[in-house]
């Protein structure tokens, strides 16, 4: 089985690429990692050699090209099932599954105000009542799982939706967003990843300042 390749952004600011990146990490799967970083002055031109949206995360699989970060995470599932990556029992995976999927399609208000940044010092900014909706549902979802499942993580064990969720840690940190206590020990058991800690160190060593808001 060949090496999957994964081509990732800034780690400071590519929510879409700490995804699978996390993932691979924490499943302990071994890759190959290349950064490609933004270019505003070009609208990221140079993302068309290798992705067929122009945009990151994309995983290369020897022949195969393999983009947007869901159907990344859902063929590595797939290719290493021992890691674990959605939870065995079916009604828990068909639940990890919709709040994946929610996460990934949804959230835009959250997502739009406050853009993943692991190097901004915590301050609060103004929300819309959009916004406010969103980290209160997200709060509740997470909520239901640690309650149903026990924790630490959404399943009990890391899985593709802590992924999924996992730069919603980092906005309700920096954005100083009031939490549920619940929210925070989840919060702290996603922080306490040595995979966390590696990535998010790696974004704050990074020089490179977005100019763009949403990216
Ligand atoms: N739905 C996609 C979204 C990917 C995405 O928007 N990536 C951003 C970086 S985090 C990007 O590549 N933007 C460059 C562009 O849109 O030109 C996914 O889940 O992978």
């Amino acid at each position: 089985m060949s090496t999957p390749k994964l081509i990732i952004a800034n780690k400071k600011y590519s929510s879409w690429s700490l995804r699978p990146w996390l993932a691979l990490k924490v499943k302990q799967i071994d890759f190959i990692e290349e950064l490609s970083c933004f270019d505003h002055s070009t609208n990221h031109a140079h993302f068309w050699e290798f992705s067929p949206t122009k945009k990151v995360p994309v995983m290369v699989l020897g022949e195969q090209t393999v983009w947007d970060s869901l159907a990344i995470l859902e063929t590595l599932a797939e290719r290493y099932p021992e890691t674990g990556l959605w939870p065995n029992d079916p009604q828990q995976r068909a639940h990890a599954r919709s709040i994946s999927a929610e996460m990934h399609s949804g959230f835009p208000a959250l997502r739009g105000e406050c853009p993943m940044n692991m190097n901004r010092r915590p301050s609060a900014v103004d929300l819309s009542a959009q916004a406010q909706v969103d980290i209160e549902r997200i709060q509740t979802l997470w909520a239901d799982c640690l309650q149903r499942y026990g924790g630490p993580f959404l399943f009990g064990e890391f899985s593709i939706a802590d992924a999924m969720y996992a730069p919603v840690v980092n906005r309700f940190e920096v954005y100083a967003i009031e939490t549920r206590p619940g929210t925070q020990r989840y919060m702290a058991a996603i922080r306490e990843l040595p995979a966390w800690q590696q990535w998010e160190a790696a974004g704050k060593a990074e020089s490179w300042v977005s100019e763009v808001v949403d990216i």
